[in-house]
């Protein structure tokens, strides 16, 4: 038989064997290279090992006997008043509650994890519970993606595990597919949500009116993971089933949401439009709003084979790590804009994508931005929902999540250093300390006060603590080999051989899409890999020193003045001539290193001319100021833009006298020196109401420009990325607003207070600001070789 003729299966599982190599030679390559090259950091011994493993054990009995014992029939068990959350009983928490449809949500997303701890009897009660029990013709609107990957995922994997008993464990003799049949009802009750025009699902349905509900009528939005995370478990229904209408909707979602990606930067945003595809929010990062997207784009191509799905990954993937990661950290941009930052605070879900990068094989920067999110919980206990680039609380609630502890037992998995152990040890202890109440575990209000809140969600027992179980786990101690599963989102489990069964939508598509080569880039450079060496320059990243700082640096030409004797000489130094008319000789270097600076300098001054191009500088603001009387020569200082007011473009800029906010962060109704404002460039600080509202305030009082200066003592643009503050999707603020943090502002301030004289600042683009001092320095050059010749080269 040809390769042509090869059935699409046959195919399909070549490539995952591919796929498995890679990811095994890659583990391979880190395990040998961590044994041979570094010390873990502590080992655990198989002792303590297991004893972890069986303190794991009991936090999921006691969840699980809490839920049972008190909350069962109800979705959730509410910890702190030990009893069952009803959707439409227990007083409504809005949006939230649309994961609940009163379907026993807890028992059937806990199945499978029953199985992996060995507990077949219980196994078999609680899916005899979910059949005796569970029903969906209810009059209730439900989350589309929740139940998808909470009931969908976890009635299939049941159903799986269920035949896998019956065949390896003698057991569950009289079951006859009855959660599958559960899941496919449940399937097309999600079905009506597809009905749109892009073939993206609504956000939302009701579980027995699907979109005829009224209170559907206006449904429009939803987001990019909502309906980017539906394939994995609509194609093993539909494999499962014979009933190929699942996976071919769950296709077609994934393909118009491909289509809607950013040309230009390859990014998605977060928010759109189903009937439209219009984007609703452009935000773009790996967390809240596309996080699973992108890991079912990656698992669809593990679990189904199909190529198209791996390219696509890949060139998302690249777009990520070109424009969302910085460093260890991962800041959203806007899709549109991939230059500068969009938010300047991260949200824990993007703890997942480490897990993610280790699956894809790229496991460096996964090694780093677990340290950095380790270092995030050692310094507040849990990784809070949301924290700033500078790791402070931005949103201080913490419900039990488990991806970084999901992206723990990934990186344990692939690296074998038990430093992973530990990570983990420590988080099932802190679990232990600050969750664990007596009716089960409770979600933490704000990691600041360690209060709690009256929640257990269902991913406690499905994900956190199996994750946890499973970290603590061999390989040899589980009743199935998790290798031949594919975890969802949701850490169910999906074999492998899913593909060999029913029709496989597989084709080897030879299009731009279809890139190996691309997957091959994305390989860690292995023959330098291994975590320790990577984890150890991160140590105190959070605290201490911070690698990325450049301070007592090589000048940069965006440093550069014209006007400054010091750069002027560091510029010789390096071995640039500034050449004047008529004269042709050369500048040396003083050595080497120097010569390398300064081929380094003149590549950004090339650059610097080429300004149109760089998004990243024309997109820097630049707060300037003269130093002398005459305002001969002038200094900038570096600001960040925004993204609700107008940007300052070319030779556009505001030009006024500083004149400080009373009160100093400007939220209140009125200003104390709205008179003295009027036609100024006033600040404030940042703090205690939005940036937006701040301006409109600069505004209201007749203000040329605002100015928001960080209130976070010593933050800089040079050791922290510039983003641009947010608005609130209004276009109502007209005048220019600015960002800077407070070293920059300190420079600012400290002019101010030194003059006696108001300070006169110009607020405009950066790049603008270098050309301007670039064409007054060749103006000067040029007058002094007319007026002589000169003396020494500089
Ligand atoms: C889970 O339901 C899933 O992991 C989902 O993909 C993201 N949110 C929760 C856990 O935080």
């Amino acid at each position: 038989m040809s390769t042509a003729s090869a059935s699409p299966a046959s195919l399909a599982s070549g490539h995952r064997q591919i796929l498995s190599i890679l990811v095994a030679l890659v583990i391979l390559v880190a395990c040998v290279l961590s044994t041979e090259t570094t010390m873990p950091t502590q080992n655990m011994s198989h002792k303590e090992r297991a004893e972890l493993r069986e303190e794991a054990r009991d936090m999921f009995y006691h969840a699980y006997h809490a839920y049972m014992e008190n909350a069962y029939p109800a979705d959730e068990l509410m910890p702190l008043s030990c009893k069952g959350r009803y959707r439409g009983v227990t007083p409504s928490r809005g949006d939230m509650d649309d994961i609940l449809g009163n379907f026993s949500m807890t028992l059937v997303d806990t199945l499978d994890t029953l199985v992996l701890l060995g507990d077949f009897t219980e196994f078999e009660h609680a899916v005899k519970l979910v059949i005796r029990d569970v029903q969906f013709d209810s009059d209730i609107i439900v989350s589309v993606f929740e139940t998808n990957i909470r009931m969908v995922g976890g009635l299939l994997s049941a159903h799986i595990l269920a035949e896998y008993l019956q065949k390896h464990a003698d057991t569950m003799h009289w079951y006859k597919g009855e959660l599958l049949e559960m899941s496919r009802e449940l399937g097309y009750r999600l079905l009506p949500a597809f009905n749109t025009s892009t073939g993206i699902p609504h956000a939302r349905v009701n579980l027995r009116l699907g979109m005829k509900d009224p209170q559907l009528k206006k449904s429009r939005e939803t987001c990019t993971a909502c309906a980017g995370t539906i394939l994995l478990e609509f194609a093993a229904l539909s494999r499962l089933t014979g009933d190929p209408i699942f996976e071919v909707r769950a296709h077609a979602a994934m393909d118009a949401l491909w289509k809607l990606r950013h040309r230009g930067s390859d990014l998605m945003g977060t928010v759109l439009n189903v009937h439209s595809g219009d984007w609703v929010r452009r935000d773009s990062g790996v967390g809240a709003g596309i996080d699973s997207y992108y890991e079912y784009l990656f698992k669809s191509y593990v679990l189904l084979g199909d190529d198209k799905y791996l390219a696509r990954f890949n060139r998302h993937y690249n777009a990520v790590m070109k424009y969302v990661s910085e460093g260890p950290m991962l800041l959203d941009v806007l899709m549109h804009r991939p230059h500068a930052k969009s938010k300047n605070f991260m949200d824990s879900l993007l703890a997942f994508w480490p897990g993610l990068q280790v699956l894809s094989g790229d496991l460096k920067p996964a090694v780093q931005t677990h340290e950095m999110l380790y270092q995030v919980m050692q310094m507040h206990t849990f990784i809070p929902e949301a924290f700033t680039v500078d790791f402070q609380i931005h949103w201080g609630q913490h419900p039990l999540r488990p991806e970084f502890i999901e992206s723990t037992y990934f990186l344990y998995r692939a690296t074998g250093d038990h430093h992973y152990l530990q990570v983990g040890k420590r988080a099932l202890k802190t679990l232990q300390q600050y969750a664990k109440v007596s009716c089960g575990y409770a979600a933490v209000n704000d990691v600041r006060t360690g209060k709690h809140e009256d929640r257990m969600d269902s991913f406690v027992l499905s994900e956190t603590i199996k994750y946890l179980f499973l970290l603590f786990s061999d390989p040899q101690d589980l009743i199935i080999n998790v290798d031949e599963f594919v975890f969802t989102t949701e850490a169910h489990l999906l074999p492998l051989s899913i593909a060999q069964l029913g029709n496989s939508t597989f084709s080897f598509r030879q299009s731009d899409e279809h890139n190996v080569l691309d997957f091959m880039r994305t390989c860690p450079s292995s023959n330098k890999l291994f975590p320790e060496k990577v984890r150890k320059p991160l140590r105190n990243f959070i605290t201490g020193s911070c690698p990325r700082t450049t301070a007592g640096k090589r000048l940069s030409a965006l440093d550069f003045q014209a006007s400054n004797a010091d750069h002027l000489r560091a510029v010789y130094d390096m071995g640039i001539t500034m050449v004047s008319v008529g004269d042709r000789s050369q500048g040396k270097a003083k050595s080497h290193e120097e010569g390398e600076m300064g081929l380094q300098f003149m590549q950004e001054m090339l650059e610097l001319t080429k300004m149109q191009s760089i998004n990243q500088l024309a997109q820097l603001q630049a707060v300037a100021y003269a130093t002398d009387e005459k305002a001969q020569d002038w200094i900038a200082l570096m600001a960040g833009p925004s993204h609700f007011s107008p940007e300052l473009i070319g030779d556009q800029f505001v030009q006024g006298d500083l004149v400080l906010a009373k009160p100093r962060r400007a939220c209140e109704e009125l200003l104390e020196n709205a008179e003295e404002a009027k036609g100024k460039v006033l600040v404030a600080e940042r703090g205690d109401c939005t940036f937006v509202n701040k301006a409109r305030l600069a505004q209201k009082v007749g203000a040329a420009a605002l100015i928001v200066c960080d209130n976070v003592p010593g933050s800089s643009g040079e050791t922290q990325p510039m983003f641009a503050m947010s608005g609130d999707g209004k276009d109502d603020v007209l005048i220019p607003v600015v960002f800077m943090y407070s070293v920059e502002f300190g420079k600012l301030s400290a002019v101010m207070q030194r003059r006696k004289q108001p300070l006169r600042v110009r607020v405009m683009q950066m790049v603008e600001f270098k050309r301007w001092q670039l064409a007054k320095a060749q103006r000067q050059n040029q007058t002094a070789t007319v007026t002589q010749k000169p003396e020494k080269e500089l």
